[in-house]
C-alpha cells in the first residue's frame, strides 16, 4: 500500500449530472451501492457493516493495489473509501467520498440515527468523538513518524484510552446502561464503538489496548448489541469479513508498534 499521492488519479464529483439528478440518486428506494475500499477494515469497517445491517444490494470493490498505485482509479481525494450509488430509477450514479459523509448517508439510509433531529446530533457526536480517536491513534501509532511511535503509544495506553473509556461510560450510563448510547436501538454510535475496538484489535498491541476496553461491562455491553444484530453477524462471519480483518492485521504487523519496519505516513 504506497502513500505517494501525486501519482494517483482525481475525480470530480461533477459527472455531468444535474445536481437535482444526484439528489434523485441519493433518495431513490432501491439504489445499488459499490463500496470502494483497500483490503482491510480500518476506516470502511462501519460502513460495511451497515450495508450489511440495511441488507442492502451492495457489493465491495478492492481495487488491484498496481492499478491503484498507478493512478488507474481516480477517487475525489485521491484516498479510499469511496461509495458509488447507482439509481435504477434515472440511471445515474453519485460518488460520496470520505469516511464521515459516507458513514452519516448508510446510517441516514437505514435508521441508524434515532427517531429525531436532536437524536441524530447526538448520536453524530458521540460518533464523531470515537472517530477521532480512531484517527488520532493512526496519527500517532500507525501512520506517524517511525521515532514517535513508541511514545504515542505509552501516550495512549496512559492517557488517551483510560479518557476515552471513562467518558463513553460516562453516556452510556446516563443512556441506561442498556448497551446502547441512545435509546434501547441500534445506532451509528454503536456499530462505530465496535469498529474502532475491531482496528485496535488487529494492532500488534491489541491486548494492552484492549485490556480496559474489556474490563468496561459499559462498553462490552455495545458488541454485544451490535453483535446480536443477525445481519450484522452474518456479515461478520463471511469471508470476505475475515480477509479484511485478516488484511488489518497484516497491514499493522508492519506499521504500528512495536514490530513496525517500515516509516508509514498518510498526506
Ligand atoms: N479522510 C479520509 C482518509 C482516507 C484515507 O486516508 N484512506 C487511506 C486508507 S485508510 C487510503 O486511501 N490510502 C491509500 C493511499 O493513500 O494510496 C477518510 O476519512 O475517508
Amino acid at each position: 500500500m504506497a502513500t505517494l499521492n501525486l501519482l494517483k488519479a482525481q475525480r470530480s464529483y461533477f459527472t455531468g449530472n444535474t445536481s437535482e439528478e444526484n439528489a434523485q440518486v441519493l433518495a431513490d428506494p432501491n439504489p445499488t451501492f459499490k463500496f470502494m475500499y483497500l483490503d482491510i477494515g480500518s476506516v470502511g469497517a462501519t460502513a460495511r457493516d451497515m450495508l450489511a445491517f440495511g441488507k442492502a444490494n451492495w457489493s465491495s470493490y478492492v481495487p488491484n493495489e498496481k492499478d491503484w498505485d498507478e493512478g488507474k482509479i481516480p477517487a475525489p481525494f485521491k484516498v479510499l473509501p469511496v461509495l458509488t450509488v447507482s439509481s435504477p430509477s434515472n440511471g445515474k450514479e453519485v460518488v460520496i467520498s470520505e469516511s464521515i459523509p459516507v458513514d452519516h448517508f448508510l446510517a441516514k439510509r437505514f435508521n441508524l440515527l434515532g427517531n429525531n433531529e436532536w437524536e441524530e446530533y447526538t448520536i453524530k457526536a458521540l460518533y464523531n468523538n470515537i472517530h477521532h480517536l480512531r484517527e488520532r491513534s493512526f496519527t500517532r501509532l500507525t501512520c506517524a513518524f517511525w521515532d514517535t511511535k513508541q511514545q504515542g503509544l505509552e501516550y495512549h495506553l496512559k492517557e488517551v484510552i483510560p479518557n476515552f473509556i471513562a467518558n463513553h461510560e460516562f453516556h452510556l450510563k446516563a443512556n441506561g446502561s442498556n448497551g446502547h448510547y441512545l435509546g434501547d436501538k441500534l445506532s451509528l454510535a454503536d456499530i462505530h464503538l465496535v469498529n474502532l475496538m475491531d482496528h485496535f484489535l488487529t494492532l500488534p498491541v491489541a491486548e494492552d489496548i484492549m485490556t480496559p476496553f474489556k474490563k468496561s461491562e459499559l462498553i462490552m455491553k455495545v458488541r454485544e448489541r451490535v453483535e446480536a444484530n443477525p445481519e450484522i453477524a452474518a456479515w461478520r462471519k463471511s469471508e470476505d469479513w475475515k480477509r479484511f480483518n485478516a488484511g488489518s492485521i497484516a497491514y499493522y504487523a508492519d506499521s504500528a508498534p512495536p514490530g513496525y519496519k517500515q516509516d508509514v505516513k498518510e498526506e
